[in-house]
């Protein structure tokens, strides 16, 4: 790629450069700048300080074998995750609190390590019961309630495979992801909460599994109680609660090579298959465990609050894993963050709970922080959120305007953001800052991890000098790296290794600033290439929530005859300044303002040919935007895969205004 006259988000922002506090700084677990050179140095070695803080039965005799494009990390060791994340704390700190949790409705549980660990035998000893052992999957497909991590957990203490699917997707999305590892056991409940309604999560289940020829049994947690009955399939569902009561909570942990199998996480490319992303045992939990420590600079007395589901990569490294492998506390919550727990919509749940139970640690997406940008700020204005520390962002690039409105309007100013960009694939966090060591410029991810090796590069893989946008790639293994599709090592050798011989490729863009700064620029098939010129769709949007009207935005290239692409702007406006949909006046008016706000700010190559200004844009159900299914609308195409799509409706109603007929 080229460097081009518009400007680029290192630019835009320049000025703005947050250095750590002091107070910050002095209390912080990232030790000093030395980090980075020694792990520079010798990232092997750097890797193998962290490993050595985890409990092995045996130790490991080789740090890493990479015969590209496959690594093996910690060789010849053995350890189980469970023990590391439950029985290791015991002796010092069985009475923390491991998970509190708060369901939609407001019921609360709160289980210390020693409870959790009790829970997480028994059920080890329910699932060996039922005959899985080592290496068989087992599909969990539950709701954000304490016993989603206690079946992750149990699977981890007898060695069989766990495959999470999400508790939103569909009958067929579940079929599909049990089908493709074999699973032999699904774990459900009965349903959950969302916006005060009952997700009939064991109807879903009962649909899927008589396409699942693998799966033997059902096990069902009973989340909404007596008053929702669900039928039972005799010989094949069996209570939770009914097992659990039969078992001791005493579980020999099996003995796991640092190289077997601990789960399989399917990611959906935007063509063919989900793809299984299969993670190891003793370099995944090293790469969690380590980042979670340096990242979030837990303490005995934070209370964190990560608001994935688990569903996602970010539940499992950042919600289960990570943080249980450094004894914190863990909070969790079922539901939606725009429905109170009197069981009304609200605006405010969130900072409600983060002032009742004195959250310490947020880590979020940009998506909801700018759906709070869109609902006000009056919202969390309304609550003493004075507990809070330290704030984290996911998911997407945050945008500059989203990440000054966290840092004033839930951070109080006083706060580090820790922008984490990373994948399912990486398993672990690869580009943060380190809070109290790097300074923090809003819309940047600001340094790789120590040991971690980025770089941007040329469509031939050169390297680019600094302030150039290119492509992101890692040039050296990391221990929580994938290490292969499931069932399917070609794709994956073609997927990630194949663009550029020995880089692994993420497929997002990206450039270096002249400090050494990363700044993400969304995924490299959603950059437009207007009249020869890269305008990433991340600089746009950007500029448009800079607008006062504006709480999000997505910019796609439309094809054009002449200039090759064409940018269209799809708008969310806030709420106080939207216009009536009647008044079509003030829509035009709004419109040619923001193409004009644009091509202002960026240039005329960057003026929007068209904007459409919508209630709601196509995202996945971890809240990313659909960008290409925009492309589709605009270039008037039949819809390429939508079956990760959180709410169809949402595609109906921008078509309908974008004048394209239903295909
Ligand atoms: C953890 C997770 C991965 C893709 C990734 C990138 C985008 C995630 C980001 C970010 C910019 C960040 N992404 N974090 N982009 N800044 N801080 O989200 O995993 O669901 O596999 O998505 O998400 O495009 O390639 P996953």
């Amino acid at each position: 790629m080229t460097t081009e006259p518009p400007k680029t988000g290192a630019e835009w922002q320049a000025e703005q450069s947050f250095p750590p506090s002091e107070a910050f700084r002095a209390q912080a677990n990232a030790p000093d700048h030395d980090i980075y050179a020694r792990a520079a140095a010798n990232p092997e070695a750097f890797w193998e300080g962290f490993a050595r803080e985890l409990e092995w039965f045996t130790p490991w005799t080789q740090a890493l074998e990479w015969n590209p494009p496959h690594a093996k990390w910690f060789l010849g060791g053995s350890l189980n995750v469970s023990v590391n994340c439950l029985d290791r704390h015991l002796a010092v700190h069985g009475d923390r609190r491991a998970i509190v949790w708060e369901g939609e409705p407001g019921d609360t549980r709160v289980y210390t390590y020693r409870q959790l660990h009790a829970e997480v035998c028994r059920f080890a000893n329910v699932l060996r019961r039922m005959g899985i052992g080592r290496g068989d999957c087992v599909s969990i497909y539950m709701p954000m309630v304490p016993e989603a991590a206690i079946a992750m957990l149990a699977c981890t203490r007898i060695g069989a495979i766990h495959s999470v699917v999400f508790g939103g997707f569909s009958t067929e999305a579940l079929q599909e992801r049990t089908n493709d590892c074999r699973a032999r056991l699904m774990i459900t409940a009965d349903g959950y909460w969302r916006r005060g309604s009952v997700v009939p999560l064991k109807q879903v289940a009962d649909a899927a599994l008589p396409q699942c020829p693998s799966v033997e049994k059902l096990v069902v947690l009973q989340r909404l109680g007596e008053k929702h009955p669900v039928e039972m399939l005799a010989g094949r569902d069996c209570w939770w609660h009914d097992l659990m009561a039969a078992e001791t909570d005493v579980c020999a942990p099996e003995h796991m090579d640092s190289e077997d199998p601990l789960y399989i996480l399917y990611t959906s490319g935007s063509t063919g298959k989900p793809k299984g992303i299969l993670h190891t045992t003793g370099g995944y939990l090293t790469g969690v465990y380590a980042t979670t420590r340096l990242v979030f600079d837990l303490k005995p007395s934070d209370l964190y609050w990560c608001t994935a589901d688990i569903g996602w990569v970010t539940g499992h490294s950042y919600v289960v894993y990570g943080p249980l492998a450094n004894g914190a506390s863990v909070f969790m919550y079922e539901g939606s963050p725009d429905w109170s727990k009197e069981g009304k919509p609200c605006r405010d749940r969130f900072w409600d709970m983060i002032e009742r139970y004195k959250i310490t640690i947020l880590y979020t997406a940009p998506t909801l922080i700018r759906a709070c940008m869109k609902w006000g700020e009056e919202h969390p204005a309304a609550h003493n959120l004075t507990s809070l520390r330290l704030l984290g962002s996911v998911g997407e690039p945050i945008n500059p305007e989203a990440w000054l409105w966290y840092h004033r309007h839930i951070g109080g100013e006083r706060c580090p953001i820790v922008d984490t960009w990373w994948q399912t694939e990486t398993g672990a966090i690869m580009i943060t800052p380190l809070p109290g060591l790097v300074s923090t410029r809003p819309g940047s991810a600001t340094r790789p991890f120590p040991g971690i090796v980025a770089d941007v590069v040329d469509e031939n893989g050169k390297s680019l000098p600094p302030d150039h946008k290119g492509i992101l790639v890692i040039r050296k293994p990391w221990p929580s790296m994938l290490r292969t599709l499931w069932g399917d090592d070609h794709r994956y050798q073609q997927v990630y290794w194949s663009k550029f011989q020995g880089l692994y490729f993420p497929g997002d863009g990206a450039l270096r600033d002249q400090e050494g700064n990363f700044w993400l620029l969304g995924r490299v098939d959603d950059i437009m290439l207007v009249a020869g010129h890269n305008i990433s769709t991340m600089e746009m949007e950007s500029t448009l929530i800079e607008h006062p009207a504006v709480a999000e935005a997505a910019v796609i290239g439309k094809s054009h005859e002449i200039k090759g692409q064409t940018p269209v702007a799809f708008v969310i406006v806030k709420e106080q300044s939207a216009p009536l949909p009647s008044d079509h006046d003030a829509i035009h008016k709004l419109g040619a303002e923001l193409k004009e706000f644009v091509s202002h700010r960026l240039g005329a190559i960057c003026r929007p040919e068209e904007v459409i200004l919508t209630a709601d844009l196509p995202k996945t159900r971890s809240g990313k935007i659909m960008r290409r299914l925009l492309r589709d609308i605009a270039e008037g195409r039949v819809m390429g895969d939508t079956t990760t799509l959180a709410d169809p409706a949402v595609v109906a109603g921008i078509r309908e205004k974008y004048g394209n007929e239903e295909d």
